[in-house]
């Protein structure tokens, strides 16, 4: 059986990092270790006065214990950290896991729409800089894109602008960026990937739904890494991530206003299940 390790928080409410990883990235058939970097009462994404219990110290102590019982995981995929010192601790947890065989995958997230989110500063992006360039692939929106590369962020740019972007995540240290929430026709919305090795660049996209729903990028991040894990190659890990992101952004449409905090996934994963088969 395949095994993933993620590393990132538990919003106990809301529905994003380990509460979306865990679930989504079982449901495609593989065993899903966690290691548990914060506990909040919600994510920080339109809740006020949550609560932050850091466990930045059991990171270190839990990757010992694993390391004494020789574990070996097939893929390993960060989500959200909450400061400097969890970037640098989960980048020694790399160089003590990470191996030839497996891979990395590393969603830096910090912001979205042009803006970070609650608690996060170019500090961080320095620090998170340096964890990208040890992935295989790292996923993040345009937001979090232009801040790795220090350009300012446009919503309003064509195909070669995605390219360019890519061109120059790559150039950053990892071979295979994956960039989420493209649309420079506003018809279609979907993700672009570059493998350098290759030089060649790789994209899906769907109907445009014009809604911003809280999560979507830990439900694609989640589904690309568990594609990946399975052996699928680029171009099908991006149309499964893609196509499932798109089926839980539908899906949760019939009831936004009680769904603000996040999408309905769980009514999809049966379809990711068919996805992967
Ligand atoms: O979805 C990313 C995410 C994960 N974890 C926490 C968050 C966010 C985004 O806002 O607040 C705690």
């Amino acid at each position: 059986m395949r095994k993933v390790v993620t590393i990132q928080d538990i919003s106990c409410f809301g529905k994003c990092s380990l509460t979306t990883a865990l679930p989504v990235i079982s449901a495609m058939g593989i065993e899903t270790a966690v290691i548990p970097t914060a506990v909040l009462s919600t994510h920080t994404g339109g809740f006020k006065n949550y609560t932050f219990r850091d466990l930045t110290d059991d990171i270190p102590a839990i990757a010992a214990h694993w390391k004494s019982l020789d574990l070996s995981f097939n893929a390993i995929y960060t989500g959200y950290l909450g400061s400097k010192e969890q970037v640098r601790l989960v980048s020694d947890f790399f160089d003590s896991f990470g191996t030839e065989d497996n891979f990395i995958v590393v969603d830096p997230v910090m912001g979205d729409a042009g803006k970070f989110y609650a608690g996060f500063n170019n500090d961080f992006v320095r620090e998170m800089m340096k964890l990208c360039a040890k992935a295989d692939y790292i996923i993040p929106n345009m937001t979090e894109a232009s801040l790795l590369l220090g350009i300012p962020f446009t919503d309003d740019y064509d195909e070669n602008y995605a390219k360019d972007v890519l061109r120059q995540l790559a150039g950053t240290g990892c071979p295979t960026p994956v960039l989420t929430g493209v649309h420079y026709d506003h018809d279609m919305q979907g993700a672009m990937a570059y493998d350098s090795k290759g030089d060649k660049f790789y994209s899906s996209f769907r109907n445009n739904i014009d809604h911003y729903i809280h999560g979507t990028g830990d439900i694609f991040s989640s589904a690309f890494t568990g594609a990946v894990a399975l052996g699928k190659d680029l171009q099908s890990s991006l149309d499964i991530s893609v196509n499932f992101t798109v089926d839980c952004i539908e899906a949760t449409l019939p009831c936004l206003e009680e769904m603000w905090y996040g999408t309905c996934f769980e009514l999809c994963l049966g379809k990711l299940i068919e996805y992967v088969k």
